[in-house]
């Protein structure tokens, strides 16, 4: 064994992966992220201390959300980026610290945990510790069980925090609780209903950073609304844009306008169409091809280039065609592609060099024609619902079926599709994320002018289902989100899902089916408290399991 992850639903033969990742992320890498979070954690145990004598450095709060997003599933395959990330960690520890000793809140000899003492600064070191303190090292499975089920929800938090901080929207609390989370995953005396606990906290701050960051995109961007997005090709060079960062896209729609050059989005990045804000700009042209997974085929026909704002990449072939045409921004990086940098304060990220390659690119190869529908947030839905309860009343709308989350390439998730297709034509799909993508060019039809299929936009929209439910039981006259006529089949992928998950868990959403296998990181315990208490369970066969989530 020369790696150990199991964070992401295509863990290694749904274990983890030993010696390279399924998502090519190498050993020595993986390693490298290990060692990050390890310095994390370091940081985490001394802001700690330094609260308890009001002693407090923002940078780091900042530093640990760009960080732990680096390491989610797919986001960061540059080593030296991972390399450069822990040196800036540990400088940063080693002044904290510092200063916590000349303050006396701490003693140079401690009996803080080694994460917070421990101090390198040769590669060499890096690689001597980081195969001692990775996931394995927690040894009892129910407590590495939960102890990662709190990390990677904290990743989910991380990378939404991050997308909040870059429209200029921050909450010290969540900063404060990620900080105590990461060192309570350091901390031996806690229990297990203490990391239970803990996990049901990381929900409520789940929560709080989808909302956060729907305030943020909507403040700037105005409110989602039903918009159809055009999913053929214009004749013009263009750029494709994906992940899941607006502010990004934003610099990149300002810079291109007037250039003769489209922006089209990828993946994640298709829900930007529904904002008022971005319909300004004439040469946002549509939305090419399907979930990121796909990367492989449908970069080779783009032709021209790819800006990466978040994860998921999937590192090119060594012959692929598109390699040179990569580009990576934020947390998201790719060796030997370029990387562009920061925005400075109150500017704009400098997209020049990434318009002038689409300039001499040929437009892109048409894979599609037609139209997609999308914009189904919640204060679109909430428009909408006198028409859509008047459809619940009357009988013509039997349930609705929650089927967000991620996408990925395993051949089981046709589930999905087949699932959808077979729904009788009473149900109505809300999804957010890419998962969307199994479903979302179907010919599902509508009832009564209500589309089959609601897509509210990416995966931190989830936080528009919630209010949409909460929405619902409000007008129906409910006490408990529970008696709603809604389904929850959820599909999983990386840590975003994690954190959209126990966030619902933390709402009281019960009887959650979550596919298409269950994560490897929960231990057959710890399972068994999820099912005991919130009744989670995985998926069967599609028509097992339309017969019974149905019921
Ligand atoms: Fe394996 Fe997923 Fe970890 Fe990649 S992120 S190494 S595929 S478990
Ligand atoms: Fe998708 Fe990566 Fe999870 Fe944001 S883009 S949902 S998999």
């Amino acid at each position: 064994m020369s790696m150990f992850c199991f964070q992401c639903q295509e863990a290694a033969k749904g274990t983890g992966c030993t010696i390279k990742g399924v998502c090519g992320k190498s050993d020595d890498l993986s390693n490298m992220m290990d060692l990050l979070i390890y310095v994390v954690k370091g940081l985490s145990v001394l802001t700690q201390e330094g609260e308890k004598k009001g002693i407090t450095d923002e940078k780091i709060g900042h530093f640990i959300m760009r960080a732990m997003f680096s390491t989610i599933t797919n986001a960061n395959y540059d080593k030296d980026a991972i390399i450069e990330r822990v040196h800036e960690g540990l400088e940063l520890k080693r002044n904290f610290r510092a200063r916590l000793i000349s303050e006396g809140v701490i003693q140079e000899k401690n009996n803080l945990h080694d994460c917070a003492n421990w101090d390198a600064k040769t590669i060499e070191e890096f690689e001597g510790k980081n195969i001692l303190i990775g996931v394995l090292s927690t040894e009892n499975e129910d407590v590495r069980s939960l102890r990662e089920l709190v990390i990677y929800g904290i990743k989910g938090i991380a990378a939404y925090t991050e997308h909040a901080y870059n429209l200029g929207h921050e909450n010290k609390e969540i900063f404060q609780f990620i900080q105590k989370a990461m060192a309570s995953v350091t901390d031996n005396t806690l229990s297990a209903d203490d990391l239970v606990a803990l996990v049901m906290e990381t929900g409520k701050f789940g929560v709080d950073a989808m909302a956060l960051l729907d305030g943020a995109n909507t403040g700037r961007y105005g409110n989602p609304e039903i918009t159809e997005v055009n999913i053929g090709v214009r004749k013009n060079p263009a750029i494709l844009i994906s992940g899941h960062d607006l502010r990004d896209l934003e610099d990149l729609l300002e810079q291109t306008k007037g250039t003769g050059v489209d922006v089209y989005t990828h993946s994640e990045m298709l829900p930007a169409h529904y904002y008022p804000f971005f319909k300004k700009y004439d040469n946002f042209a549509g939305n090419y091809g399907n979930a990121w997974h796909r990367q492989r085929d449908e970069f080779a026909t783009f032709n021209g280039p790819i800006l990466f704002t978040t994860n998921c990449i999937v590192p090119p072939l060594k012959d692929a065609t598109y390699t040179e045409k990569i580009y990576t921004t934020g947390s998201s990086g790719l060796g030997g592609s370029k990387h562009i940098p920061e925005r400075q304060k109150g500017g704009m990220k400098d997209f020049s060099e990434i318009i002038e390659h689409a300039k001499k690119c040929a437009p892109p190869k048409e894979i599609e024609t037609g139209k997609i529908v999308g914009g189904f947030a919640h204060n679109q839905v909430i428009t909408l619902a006198d028409k859509v309860l008047g459809e619940v009343k009357a009988g013509n709308i039997k349930n609705f079926v929650v089927m967000a989350g991620c996408d990925a390439r395993m051949a089981s998730r046709s589930y999905y599709t087949e699932f959808a297709q077979k729904l009788p034509t009473d149900s109505v799909i809300l999804t957010a994320g890419c998962a969307k993508y199994r479903y979302n060019k179907l010919p599902l039809g509508d009832i009564n002018g209500i589309p089959r299929v609601l897509d509210a936009g990416q995966c931190n929209d989830s936080y528009s289902l919630v209010v949409i439910a909460l929405k619902l039981k409000e007008a129906l006259g409910l006490d408990n989100i529970n008696d709603l006529p809604i389904v929850y089949n959820i599909a999983w992928y990386e840590q975003k899902a994690v954190i959209v998950l126990l966030a619902l868990l933390y709402l009281g959403v019960k009887d959650i089916h979550l596919g298409p296998t269950l994560p490897a990181f929960l231990s057959p315990n710890v399972v068994s408290v999820l099912v005991e208490k919130f009744g989670i369970g995985g998926i069967s066969t599609v028509e097992e399991d339309l017969a019974t989530f149905l019921n």
